[in-house]
């Protein structure tokens, strides 16, 4: 006779879900306290061979896509499309332990419980780990995701070179995940991704979840400022052409074009490398980021130009020799609206206060929205702080979010409208 809990009390098992987000937050962790988990790298490595072995455990059936992307199978009473839920585990450098995992571990957790109660759904679930969301050592971000939604060649995204000029392709084959399984194998009915907001909303705001229904564009453009390098003593200020201070004013500039632009626009230069970078020459060679986003597509354009109108300007009046190039560009989505509706009415369900929110951060849900309807769940981030030691987010929390997807998992995954 099999335990039949009441499905509207079926709870996750939170100390085991906190004890493997312990457990997978150990691997990669540096002397700051965050998490480096480079994609490709070794810990990125012992991460997914932890996470497969408990999937294993789990009894899904495991495969490894040829870019890399873990998928766990969970057979559903009919041989029908899965439902999908997921997210990534490699991170930034020195990031935190919730960004990415949560979502994996979470998943995982749902499908234990599942078992634990000799639940079986309608559709099958898959789990999937996506290679390199985060974009850290190879551009784009969410390559993993965008690969599997046919938006970028498997060919394309193996040639990828990092830093040190190897290959993504070349790394996976190291780390034993160069899988033969055809990207983008399930098309899944529904994609669901649950996440820590990785903003301050909710933690301000005091709401237990966010239903997020939109997620904004990005754009991410390498930017190389040509000057003169020169001795830092010798030369008269009015001699310079000191690319480390065009570098500096096109810096202050991008703020001005967010107050220009307005409608939530952002915009961060995170990486600089000057050359020859000693302390007493004139830096004859900049390279930098820009990561522009905006949850409005017009906006986000009109931001591309001013700063494409700000480097040709510079480059004439200041004759710098200036060239950028695009590592990312990926236009601002809406979520379905009956999976959004249909994590409402299981916030609501549950007596979680919730509001409806757009992401500020990239997904691998952005890139899945583009071959099945896809919606996201947040939980709060304490301060808002993400992508670094301190980003922290409650158990209750913990907690909440995976319940949310539990039970919105269960009622899509027994519908009948299920093609
Ligand atoms: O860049 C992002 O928003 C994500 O963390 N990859
Ligand atoms: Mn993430
Ligand atoms: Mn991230």
């Amino acid at each position: 006779m099999t335990e039949i809990v009441h499905m509207n009390k079926l709870k996750i098992n939170i100390s085991r879900l906190n004890d493997m987000l312990e457990q997978l937050s150990v691997i990669g962790r540096d002397e700051q306290g965050g998490i480096t988990r480079l994609a490709g790298t070794e810990a990125d490595k012992e991460a997914r061979d932890l996470v497969v072995n408990w999937m294993k455990e789990a009894g899904l059936n495991v495969f490894i896509d040829r870019i890399g992307n873990i998928i766990g199978f969970r057979n559903g009473l009919e041989n029908i499309k899965p439902l999908m839920v997921g997210s990534h585990i490699d991170t930034v450098i020195s990031g935190g332990k919730f960004d990415g995992s949560y979502g994996v571990l979470a998943g995982l957790e749902i499908i234990m419980t599942l078992n634990d109660n000799k639940i079986k759904t309608k559709q099958p679930i898959a789990l999937c780990v996506f290679t390199n969301e985060e974009g850290v050592r190879y551009s784009p971000d969410m390559m993993g995701s965008l690969v599997y939604a046919n938006g970028l060649s498997v060919k394309e995204a193996l040639r990828s070179i990092n830093n040190e000029g190897g290959t993504l392709g070349q790394e996976l084959q190291k780390i034993g995940y160069a899988g033969d399984a055809r990207c983008g194998l399930y098309i899944p009915s529904h994609y669901i991704e649950l996440h820590i907001e990785q903003g301050p909303i909710l933690n301000m705001e005091r709401i237990d979840v966010g239903i997020v229904d939109s997620l904004q564009g990005i754009l991410w453009k390498e930017i190389t400022i040509l000057g003169e390098s020169n001795h830092a003593g010798t030369t008269p200020i009015n001699y310079r052409k000191d690319s480390g201070l065009a570098a500096a004013n096109l810096i202050l500039f991008l703020r001005h074009l967010c107050e220009k632009v307005g409608g939530g626009q952002v915009a961060t230069c995170g990486k600089i490398r000057f050359d020859p970078n000693q302390i007493n020459v004139i830096p004859g060679k900049v390279i930098m980021t820009v990561d522009l986003r905006n949850s409005d597509e017009a906006k986000l354009n009109e931001a591309e130009q001013l700063l494409d109108d700000y480097l040709s300007e510079v480059s004439n009046v200041e004759s710098f020799n200036i060239t950028s190039k695009i590592l990312v560009r990926l236009h601002p989505i809406a979520f379905n609206e009956f999976l959004v509706s249909l994590i409402e009415k299981n916030a609501q369900k549950l007596g979680f206060t919730y509001r409806k929110m757009t992401s500020g951060a990239g997904h691998d849900a952005q890139m899945m929205a583009r071959i099945c309807p896809s919606a996201m769940i947040f939980v709060p981030s304490v301060d808002g702080i993400s992508h670094s030691p301190l980003e922290y987010t409650p158990s209750t929390d913990i907690e909440n979010g995976a319940n949310l997807l539990l039970h919105t998992v269960l009622e899509l995954a027994n519908q009948d409208s299920v093609t």
